[in-house]
C-alpha cells in the first residue's frame, strides 16, 4: 500500500460539484480516501482568466503504481469533460487531478515527475496540502508542508 497526495483544481462550471465528483471517482477506482482538505478559492496562477479556481488536496491509500494511478486520473479528467490542451500554456479547466507525492518516491519519466515539480512554488497546492499533512516532508527539499506553505 502506498500513501499518495493529490491536488485538485477547477475553474469552470459547478466547481464544488466537480471536486465532489472527482473525489468520488478516485474513491471508486484508485483506493481509499484518507483525508480531504477544505475547498479553497484562489485566483488563477500563471495565466489570465476571469474564472477563479477552487483547489483542494487529498490523501489516498492505493495499491496502484504511479503510472497506473496517472492513467486513472487522466481517464477521470477525460470523462469529466476536460478537453485536451495542445498549446502547452495554462487554460481554464473543468477538472485537473495532479499526483503531488507518491510516498517519498523521486521519479522522472516522460509521463510523470515526482514530487510534482511545481508543488513547492504554488500556494494553491501547498496550503491545502499543509492542512491535511502539516508534518509531511517534501522528499527533495526536506521541508515540511507546513513550512513550505508558510514560505509562499
Ligand atoms: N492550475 C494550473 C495553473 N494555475 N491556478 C490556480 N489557482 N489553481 C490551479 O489549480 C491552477 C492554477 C495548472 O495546473
Ligand atoms: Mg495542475
Ligand atoms: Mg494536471
Amino acid at each position: 500500500m502506498a500513501t499518495v497526495y493529490i491536488g485538485l483544481g477547477t475553474n469552470l462550471g459547478d466547481k464544488n460539484k466537480h471536486i465532489t465528483t472527482a473525489v468520488k471517482l478516485l474513491a471508486e477506482r484508485a483506493g481509499k480516501i484518507l483525508a480531504l482538505s477544505r475547498l479553497y478559492e484562489n485566483p488563477p496562477w500563471g495565466f489570465e482568466s476571469e474564472n477563479e479556481f477552487i483547489n483542494a488536496a487529498l490523501a489516498l491509500e492505493t495499491v496502484l503504481s504511479p503510472l497506473e494511478l496517472l492513467n486513472i486520473t487522466q481517464q477521470i479528467e477525460r470523462e469529466m469533460g476536460r478537453s485536451g490542451n495542445t498549446s502547452g500554456s495554462y487554460c481554464d479547466r473543468i477538472i485537473d487531478i495532479d499526483i503531488l507525492l507518491y510516498e517519498d518516491m523521486i521519479l522522472h519519466t516522460d509521463n510523470i515527475t515526482l514530487p510534482h515539480p511545481l508543488m513547492h512554488e504554488r500556494r494553491f497546492v501547498a496550503v491545502p496540502l499543509a492542512e491535511i499533512a502539516p508534518a509531511l516532508l517534501h522528499p527533495v527539499l526536506k521541508k515540511t508542508m507546513a513550512s513550505l506553505a508558510l514560505s509562499l
